[in-house]
């Protein structure tokens, strides 16, 4: 076992509706940083799952004519079916309708309650379902939330959580950890709304049923929001082992390394669930990082204007690899984004088709017709080329750990791509095929400066393509076993003398249908 762990988590899903791009979105990211983490040598716990309570998804029941239970087990299902479509790799999928996290939410409200952190009063003000949020009338906008949902009046006996208490703690908190959230402006949203000061929140509802009962008060169920955020200890195994021994699992895995979260939830993880876990004690997770939302062609996604994205139709279009570099590489990240068709198609032509699909199919080729097929040996770097290509690829990868500490994905890929624009001007400079004939030796050096090339891009890019990038490290004939990053860096070299299987192009390029 390792000390390196990283802890990283999705938000859980409403399971009022399908899955959809944001869904997939969210997900991806942390499915790249967990590859990444665990081919760097960590110990990683990836966890995505469904929420499930609350009077939103109690309507959605209602609405289907099932009952609660019936209609998130189906919809959980859904959201299954996409991880698994999207090859993400999380470790624990969590429902909040399961026992143990029934378990976890009834321990938290119970070391709020025994800590004085919560207490019995009557809730008269706005509530928003499709948000789950509270809103007070100063708040609304032209008699709407400010997100734009409908609103309704609610007045009903509540419990109320002090966070008007934790305000001082929070900034506290925030100074003291400048990378507590990210991007930057958003971290600066959320200080500025906790200066304005804090008011107590209500933490349960009697108006309906679907949620955690509160121990001790059956006509309460808890406020969906935090039942729904312990879903991070939950899964940790702290219901039962808290305070355990060191080495449970909970102990090597609390406090979170990442929550990643959309922009629209970032004040629940950012305020509300630090005080929660302030309040009773408990570690706070490391950061919290907000991304931004994408839009359709220019226009903002909605049900309404009949334009949301489903991600397994892009995978149909597209292919899996080429889905998941677009979304990683378009926008950076933490900033909002716009979906366009021509932009997926540039990049899945450019960037992965040419740039190096080009390359390494290029490459191998050579090797195969003009070495019979056979791994030349890596040259000493005595040649200023060969030298200045291998330099820069050497350093990709702690290029590449900064980005993914910073969740820059879009500053990852670029990295790594202007390593490969040097590796296609290399070739064409370098014209290996010219050499055949005149310099047989400075060809096979040349071709193994460009398999090592290769080599280093192909496991670089796995937690971004983990499918393309496999196939090019068997036709590299790099074994299961030497794809860490740990082979990196100049740590390890292509391996002469092997015979390499036939090369075939791993990026197709996209061609557009015919119309009609
Ligand atoms: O908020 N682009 O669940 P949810 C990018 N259950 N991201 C988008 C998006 C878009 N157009 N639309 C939505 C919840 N999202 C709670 C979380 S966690 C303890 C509880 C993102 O199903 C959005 O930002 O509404 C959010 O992160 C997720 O998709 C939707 O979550």
């Amino acid at each position: 076992m390792t000390d390196k762990r990283f802890y990283l988590t999705t938000p859980i899903y409403y399971v009022n509706d399908k899955p959809h791009i944001g869904h997939a979105y969210t997900t991806l990211a942390c499915d790249v940083l967990a590859r990444f983490k665990r081919l760097d040598g960590y110990e990683v716990m990836f966890l995505t799952g469904t929420d499930e309570h609350g009077q939103k998804v109690e309507a959605a029941a209602k609405k289907a004519a099932v009952s609660p239970q019936e209609f998130t087990d189906s919809v959980s299902q859904n959201f299954r079916d996409l991880t698994d479509r999207m090859g993400f790799s999380n470790d624990q999928f969590i429902r909040t309708t399961e026992p143990r996290h029934y378990r976890a939410s009834q321990k938290i409200w119970q070391l709020l309650m025994d800590r004085g952190h919560i207490r019995l009063d009557k809730y008269a003000g706005w509530y928003s379902v499709r948000d789950e949020a509270f809103y007070t009338e100063a708040e609304l906008v032209d008699g709407m939330a400010p997100t734009g949902a409908p609103v309704e009046w609610v007045e009903e006996p509540s419990y109320f959580f002090d966070l008007s208490n934790w305000q001082q703690g929070l900034l506290d908190h925030y100074e003291a950890n400048p990378d507590f959230v990210a991007p930057q402006s958003r971290f600066n949203e959320i200080k500025s709304f906790v200066s304005g000061g804090l008011k107590d929140l209500s933490v349960s509802r009697t108006s309906f049923a679907w949620g955690v009962p509160v121990p001790g008060d059956s006509e309460h169920v808890m406020y969906v929001w935090l039942d729904a955020l312990t879903n991070y200890l939950t899964a940790t195994g702290w219901a039962e082992q808290g305070g355990a021994a060191a080495g449970s699992l909970y102990d090597r895995l609390w406090p979170a390394d990442l929550h990643m979260v959309g922009k629209d939830i970032l004040r629940f993880h950012a305020v509300y669930w630090p005080a929660f876990l302030m309040a009773a004690g408990l570690p706070l997770p490391k950061r919290v990082f907000a991304h931004g939302w994408w839009t359709n062609e220019g226009q903002k996604i909605s049900k309404s204007l009949g334009n949301v994205i489903d991600p397994l139709a892009l995978i149909e279009e597209y292919g899996l690899d080429q889905t998941r570099y677009f979304l990683m590489r378009e926008v950076p990240f933490g900033r909002d984004g716009d979906f366009a068709k021509q932009s997926m198609i540039q990049r899945i032509n450019s960037d992965l088709a040419n740039d190096l699909g080009n390359l390494a199919q290029r490459s191998l080729s050579l090797i195969a017709k003009n070495l019979d097929g056979v791994m030349p040996a890596f040259p000493g770097l005595d040649d200023p080329a060969d030298a200045a290509l291998i330099t820069r690829a050497d350093a990709l990868l702690d290029q590449l750990r900064d980005a993914m500490d910073r969740q820059a994905f879009h500053e990852g890929l670029r990295d790594i791509w202007e390593v490969i624009a040097e590796a296609n001007r290399y070739i064409d400079t370098a014209a290996p095929w010219a050499l055949k004939k005149t310099d047989p030796a400075r060809m096979a050096e040349v071709l193994a400066v460009l398999a090592e090339a290769v080599r280093q891009f192909a496991i670089l890019v796995q937690p971004f393509m983990p499918e393309a990038a496999s196939r090019l490290l068997d036709q590299l004939g790099v074994a299961g076993t030497e794809r860490g990053m740990d082979q990196l860096g100049g740590a390890a070299r292509i391996k002469a003398g092997q015979t390499l299987e036939k090369p075939s192009g791993v990026f197709p390029r996209y061609q557009e249908k015919e119309e009609g």
